[in-house]
């Protein structure tokens, strides 16, 4: 499979997935159509499927333009997310084929919406698996919790995508890369990984480039949402569950000003 990032709005992030033996083309949460439509025509892709992370017009407020401007797309949501244009409702294990050697997983990653899901996608076997996490997962941080607790997240975050294999990449929501990790360089001002990644990073994003994407297992060592089951990361924060470390860092990149 081909993955081709495309810039949307002001930080968003639409991608288009390719099957390349048969160049069908899914694309995660296209905002804004015509720039989608544009990339897989000069890729010589056609679009077939919409997955939609969740129900934030940034993400879901393309939906019912490409639905004219592409007839029979099907368009994928979570059952209980109100996503615009959905077609096909989809809950948490329901899979969906794209092409000749492309399959994908819903996996409910409930917090920043209910019914938000995140895509696990599987090309050739030798090729690393890929997430497209919406604003569930950012690189270095999480979503904020609109509609869920901090125990949602703790399972969507820690449980759910924590688990996947360690080389699947990471494709997000947004472009949060750089503020993320000053944030989590305060929670963890020792953590070299960081402060590493940080550069690299800054760099990427002066030449015009994405951060996009990171792996689990790089999440699992930089991403401080991530690391609340590390005894050491409950203690910078004052807490003494996983989960309370959480809920505790949320608040505290809730209320901070880079
Ligand atoms: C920044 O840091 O760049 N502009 C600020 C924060 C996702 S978008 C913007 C912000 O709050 N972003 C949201 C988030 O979860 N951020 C994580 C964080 O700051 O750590 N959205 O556009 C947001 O979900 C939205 C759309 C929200 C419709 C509510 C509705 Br209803
Ligand atoms: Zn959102």
């Amino acid at each position: 499979m081909k993955i081709l990032h495309i810039p949307c709005l002001e930080d968003n992030y639409s991608y288009l997935i390719i099957d390349e033996q048969t160049k069908e083309a899914a694309v995660v949460d296209p905002v804004e159509p015509e720039k989608v439509l544009d990339v897989a025509k000069l890729n010589g892709a056609d679009v077939k499927l919409v997955f939609t992370t969740h129900h934030h017009w940034d993400h879901a407020g393309g939906n019912e333009k490409i639905k004219t401007l592409v007839p029979g797309i099907k368009v994928f949501g979570g059952s209980i997310d109100n996503v615009k244009g959905c077609t096909d409702k989809m809950d948490n294990g329901d899979k969906i084929s794209l092409g000749a050697e492309t399959n994908v997983l819903c996996l409910h990653t409930p917090c920043h919406t209910k019914g938000h899901i995140s895509y696990y996608v599987t090309g050739k076997e030798d090729e690393s698996p890929a997430v497209f996490t919406g604003d569930t997962m950012f690189i270095a941080g999480c979503g904020k919790f609109f509609e869920g607790t901090a125990e949602q997240m703790y399972q969507s975050l820690c449980v759910t995508l924590s688990s996947l294999p360690k080389p699947t990449r990471v494709y997000c929501g947004h472009e949060y890369t750089v503020k993320n990790l000053q944030f989590a360089l305060t929670v963890e001002p020792e953590n070299a990984k960081i402060a590493e990644k940080l550069l690299w990073a800054q760099n990427q994003r002066k030449s015009g480039s994405p951060t996009i994407p990171s792996t689990i297992a790089e999440e699992l060592e930089t991403n401080p949402f991530m690391r609340v089951d590390l005894p050491e990361i409950q203690e910078k924060v004052g807490s003494n569950s996983a989960v309370e470390a959480l809920r505790e860092i949320r608040k505290l990149k809730d209320n901070w000003r880079g």
